[in-house]
């Protein structure tokens, strides 16, 4: 018996080689607040299908990792306490029967097992500010478990970059050591979630999903191991205004160190001060950029299925 369930949708579009986009839980369950995270599962789902390409939300539910959710799996995670379920998780959550939200890492992991190339996101996990110390702290180590788990699997995943509440120029390193290969979607910029620009230019620029469907037959062909990141820039009159965004940025860090918040509490307290801060734009411009990501992954979807023979 398959530990994984399929939706029939998803089981059936995968058989006859048409187009599926994997989608994480855990932005709807950790990264979006109530009630708005419900209508944005439903709605990224939309863009899918009006697209002609059929979505899979994946989720652990009573200890079944889920290909594609049913409406009732959807309102699950907009609304139960899941817990945050990386790779690691994933065979605790299925020895006990647990429900969890999948990050980026434990999403690519599943959709890749259940033979599902493209995944949309809004932005990566990867390292963070302090992971190697600095004059007065010691290291954290926190790095995402997202970065290792994608030098080892064979999706193609659509992101806005990383948030530039991380270390950007070391999250950059660690995946050109783990070689991962990353793209900008019409653009040399490595993008910044909210921002188009995080200072960083790539090696390499695609113009449209055929390219990428191209670079992902030929990985195939050249057997590399691990996933493709097509980072994808918020459009320009979508971003937030960078002299803002820095404001913000900076007051959310000064409140962390004044709370001694430290681990993993730093990225929620963070994002959570920042909406506020903001008066709700960041989440707005999250929105956006995670719309933005799901159409092009979309294009990508049906790309790679037209080279598939049918
Ligand atoms: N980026 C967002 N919202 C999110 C996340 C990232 O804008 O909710 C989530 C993703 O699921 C990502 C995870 O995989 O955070 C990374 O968490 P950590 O750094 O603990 O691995
Ligand atoms: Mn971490």
């Amino acid at each position: 018996m398959s530990p994984l369930h399929l939706s029939d949708e998803v089981a059936d579009a995968l058989a006859n080689s048409r187009p599926v986009v994997a989608l994480e839980s855990t932005i709807i369950s950790h990264g979006l607040p109530r009630p708005r995270n419900l209508d944005a599962a439903r709605e990224f789902e939309g863009i899918l299908r009006d697209r002609g390409v059929t979505p899979a939300t994946i989720a652990v539910l009573d200890g079944v990792p889920r290909i594609g959710l049913d409406d009732d799996g959807v309102r699950r995670i907009a609304e139960e306490e899941l817990a945050k379920a990386s790779v690691r998780d994933l065979p605790i959550l299925a020895a006990r029967a647990a429900s969890g939200a999948t990050t980026v890492a434990a999403t690519a992991h599943l959709a890749s097992l259940a033979g599902i190339r493209v995944f949309a996101t809004g932005g990566l996990g990867g390292v963070h500010r302090g992971a190697s110390g600095g004059p007065d702290s010691v290291a954290t180590f926190d790095e995402s478990a997202d970065l290792p788990t994608l030098a080892v699997t064979p999706i193609t995943v659509v992101s806005a970059g990383v948030k530039s509440v991380l270390d950007i120029a070391a999250t950059l390193e660690r995946l050109e050591t783990l070689s991962v290969a990353v793209v900008g979607y019409g653009t040399r910029a490595f993008p910044a979630f909210w921002l188009r620009e995080s200072g960083f230019d790539l090696d390499w620029t695609v113009d449209t999903a055929d390219d990428v469907a191209a670079i992902m037959a030929a990985r195939d062909e050249l057997g590399s191991r691990g996933g493709i990141i097509v980072a994808n820039p918020i459009p320009a009159d979508q971003q937030w205004d960078p002299a803002e965004h820095d404001a913000v940025l900076a007051q959310a860090f000064a409140a962390a160190d004044a709370a001694g918040v430290r681990g993993k509490a730093v990225t929620p307290f963070l994002l959570g001060y920042i909406v506020d801060a903001s008066g709700g734009r960041s989440l707005e411009i999250n929105l956006d950029l995670a719309r933005n990501n799901v159409r092009v992954a979309a294009d990508i979807a049906r790309a790679w299925s037209q080279r598939q023979p049918s």
